[in-house]
């Protein structure tokens, strides 16, 4: 192991996904920063580096999922279908990296281990797996809110004698499924995605669902030569619109009421939106996550659909057994999922009514009965939003952990900047819109707001940031009266509460209040002198430490 020391650099950045490079545009090349990236992978992407597994894709629309900073990096760029697939999303991040000579500040194969706030020195010392620190006055996380792969611990599991993958820990050089039996335990957005590729080639693929999940067909197509013409025309306004829906996506919601529609017109409407497909049906009315009655039409909607559309009764009611109201949790679009059920070669197990006791030798053995089984995929979902974070062994001022500062659930201000942590900001953090948004819109809002304080801070010569107390139990409140307004926290068992992971507090984590609506408050706070903040230059920050360690009279 070696121990090198790095000193004097202004900021470290963690992760090279979308937002550590974005995050890196910003302070390198506008700020004139000294920055290093560190990534734990041998290349770029993050997410879109890791989940490579059968059908891994986007649900936002290619044209609105990119960097939207630069006109010219839109114009330079042409999406081949309505929602990208994972290999042509990384060759986008990668045309990034390219065309601005990013590569240059990413320290590849580097996990950080650590990261430990010097006080004294105003500076974050931050460890990596190889024994390097790197020493700075800026940490700034971009981890990504799903990065932390959750393998339930069933027993077992070490006894297998077939392979066994996490769809968040795909082999680069892929799976061969040819005449396996297949078993896939979960139905989440990945498993929706991955069931009905795996099952084109498997011997037979049985998929173990714990909670029956809503899905609308995502209506995939190649993009015309016409529209990727529109897509170039209309940069400006392509931008603009995600920058002014509460999702950031490129499509508005309807104004119009569920509840105030009559019941023909609001079967209508759905059955365009389930034809149009994609995450546009959710935005079909606007009272879908604010009213329960509203949603019910939405969900009786979706469960005639599943029952028409699988031939088995049996299996139909099973995967239209919806327990939660639609879109309370993360609502999957799919090819042709609910079609793979009526595949000779598929089954779906129930795994509520008689759930998973064991991993065999052999396979899976339910409360029903053994599955044999030659290759086991977990598409069971992440540790999601705290876990990547916690992962790096923060610690701030006086040696608190973040880990024990969130130990009854993530508290921040903003979803930015947790007391205690100065100078660490959080790259789409808990408590801010991030996963209830189109992910590359709020990447790029919270970079701009981070290298915008930066450079305010350089201006006033200030040097030291902290989120005030006051101003993050404000934030906390804010955040749960968001998510209290909506149906979001029906879904008891969303990986949104933290509910997915055993023993991780139950708390709604993401801000629901709309990415337009947060994009405002971080703006006042802005123009109000970051209200909320404690600001202080270096010296004082330095007094104010020895003050606090002099010994007392008494
Ligand atoms: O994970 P999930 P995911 N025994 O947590 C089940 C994004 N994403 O990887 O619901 C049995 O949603 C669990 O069951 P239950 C998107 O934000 C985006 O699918 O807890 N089952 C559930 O069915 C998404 O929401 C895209 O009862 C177990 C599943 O595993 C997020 O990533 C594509 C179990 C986990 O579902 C995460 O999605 C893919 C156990 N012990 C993902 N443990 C797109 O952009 C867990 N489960 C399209």
């Amino acid at each position: 192991m070696t121990d090198k020391h790095y000193t004097d650099l202004d900021a470290v950045i963690v992760g090279a996904g979308f937002g550590g490079m974005y995050q890196l545009i910003c302070l390198r090349d506008r700020l004139g920063l000294s920055v290093k990236v560190l990534e734990a992978a041998d290349g770029v992407g993050g997410t879109w580096y890791w989940n490579r597994y059968p059908g891994a894709r986007c649900d936002s629309e290619s044209h609105a999922y990119w960097l939207t900073f630069d006109a010219d990096l839109m114009k330079g760029w042409e999406w081949t279908e309505r929602y990208p697939e994972q290999p042509e999303i990384l060759r986008y991040l990668n045309y990034v990296a390219d065309r601005y000579d990013l590569r240059r500040n990413i320290q590849f194969n580097t996990r950080v281990t650590a990261a430990t706030y010097d006080e004294a020195a105003n500076r974050w010392h931050v460890r990596t797996a190889a024994g390097e620190t790197f020493t700075a006055q800026y940490l700034i996380t971009a981890v990504g809110c799903l990065s932390t792969a959750n393998v339930p611990k069933i027993p077992g599991l070490d006894r297998f004698k077939g392979a066994w993958y996490h769809t968040g820990q795909w082999p680069h050089e892929g799976v061969d499924f040819t005449g396996k039996r297949v078993g896939m335990i979960g139905t989440g957005s990945t498993g929706i995605q991955a069931a009905p590729v795996i099952a084109q080639t498997a011997a037979h693929l049985t998929v173990f669902q714990r909670t029956a999940n809503y899905s609308v067909p995502a209506r995939n197509v190649p993009l015309t030569d016409e529209f990727k013409q529109w897509i170039k025309d209309n940069a400006d306004q392509i931008r603009f619109l995600t920058r002014d829906t509460p999702n950031g996506q490129a499509f508005r919601v309807s104004p119009q009421k569920a509840v105030d529609t009559p019941a023909a017109e609001r079967e209508a409407i759905y059955e365009a939106a389930w034809e149009r497909g994609g995450l546009q049906f959710r935005a079909a009315f606007q009272d879908l996550l604010s009213s329960k009655e509203a949603n019910d039409t939405a969900a009786d909607f979706i469960r005639r659909k599943v029952r028409q559309i699988v031939k088995n009764p049996d299996t139909a009611a099973l995967l239209s057994d919806f327990d939660h109201p639609y879109a309370a949790k993360r609502p999957p679009i799919d090819t042709d999922y609910f079609e793979t059920f009526n595949r000779p070669n598929v089954t779906l197990v129930d795994v509520k009514a008689a759930p998973i006791e064991a991993i065999t030798p052999d396979g899976i053995r339910t409360a029903n009965g053994e599955y044999k089984l030659d290759i086991i995929v977990f598409a069971t979902g992440f540790d999601a939003m705290t876990g990547p974070l916690l992962g790096l062994n923060i610690q701030g001022r006086d040696g608190v952990s973040l880990r024990d500062a969130w130990k009854d659930g993530p508290i921040n201000y903003l979803g930015l900047q947790v007391t205690g942590f100065p100078n660490l900001f959080t790259i789409t953090g808990p408590g801010s819109p991030s996963v209830l948004t189109n992910m590359p819109v709020a990447i790029e809002q919270h970079a701009d707001w981070i290298s915008d304080c930066i450079t305010y801070m350089r201006a006033k010569g200030l040097d030291r940031i902290e989120a005030t107390p006051e101003a993050m139990t404000r934030w906390v409140a804010q955040v749960n009266e968001a998510g209290n307004a909506t149906l979001l926290p029906m879904a008891k068992h969303s990986w949104y509460l933290g509910a997915n992971i055993p023993g991780k507090p139950r708390v709604f984590m993401p801000y629901a209040g709309g990415m337009t609506r947060y994009r405002q408050i971080c703006e006042a706070i802005a123009a109000n002198g970051y209200e909320g903040f404690a600001l202080t230059a270096a010296d004082a920050a330095a007094d104010a430490a020895a003050d606090t360690r002099q010994p007392t009279a008494a």
